[in-house]
């Protein structure tokens, strides 16, 4: 085991979220640091980027950005593991976290800068809003036969998506004024009978706890 990391945080953070369940899955803490959304002067300080979460390693090693920092916890705590065994499988997973955050976050992300716009255009919208709605049957298809995204157990696919995946089932905390996440939850509606595994699956990976 390594000593508890230093992780830079801002509230309701989904990325941060991500760190949170990887590092309890881990059996691990941190000392966060909770930084002033305002002022990301200390983020820029340690990570020369003012994107939280970013996590100190007690030797001083920086790393940021959410996949990259449960990637390098894996590697310095593999077990419990979050990726599977076998070159061809933890591939997939790589596949999937790059897919997830390469392309399926593109339309909410868009989707809040549009409505930032004087007159945001709502046809670009309404087609942005078409493309997330059609991807939750694919989560709903990774979730036949396993409790988890890509396995029986929580791995890095889970920890990567439920953050995002989460504003489609739970309701948003009410002192939560991110508008990234009033997107998620105006634009990913999930009715449990339509999409019975993926609404199991949220609360699944909701009851595990966070550092
Ligand atoms: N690719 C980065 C994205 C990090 C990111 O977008 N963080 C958000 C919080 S979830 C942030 O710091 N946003 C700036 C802001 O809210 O002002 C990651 O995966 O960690």
């Amino acid at each position: 085991m390594i000593p508890d990391p230093r992780v830079y945080r801002i509230a309701f953070s989904t990325n941060v979220e991500r760190v949170a369940l990887a590092l309890a899955h881990k059996g691990m803490s941190a000392h966060w640091v909770d930084v002033d959304p305002g002022d990301r002067a200390p983020v820029e300080r340690i990570s020369g980027q003012d994107l939280v979460p970013v996590l100190e390693a007690a030797g001083g090693e920086v790393i940021s950005g959410s996949m990259a920092i449960v990637a390098w916890l894996e590697r310095r705590v593999p077990e419990p593991a979050l990726w599977p065994a076998g070159a061809a499988r933890r591939a997939e997973v790589d596949v999937f976290v790059d897919w997830f955050d390469r392309v399926w976050k593109v339309p909410p992300n868009a989707i809040a800068a549009e409505r930032e716009r004087l007159v945001p255009d709502t046809t670009q919208i309404a087609a942005w809003s078409a493309d997330l709605a059609g991807r939750l049957a694919w989560f709903e298809g990774l979730l036949d036969g396993r409790d988890f995204l890509m396995g029986d157990t929580l791995g890095a696919a889970d920890v990567c998506a439920f953050p995002f995946l989460r504003y489609a089932v739970l309701a948003r905390a009410p002192d939560d004024a991110d508008p990234f996440h009033a997107v998620l939850a105006e634009h990913l509606q999930v009715t449990p009978a339509a999409l019975p595994r993926l609404g199991d699956w949220v609360q699944r990976v909701d009851a595990l706890p966070r550092a």
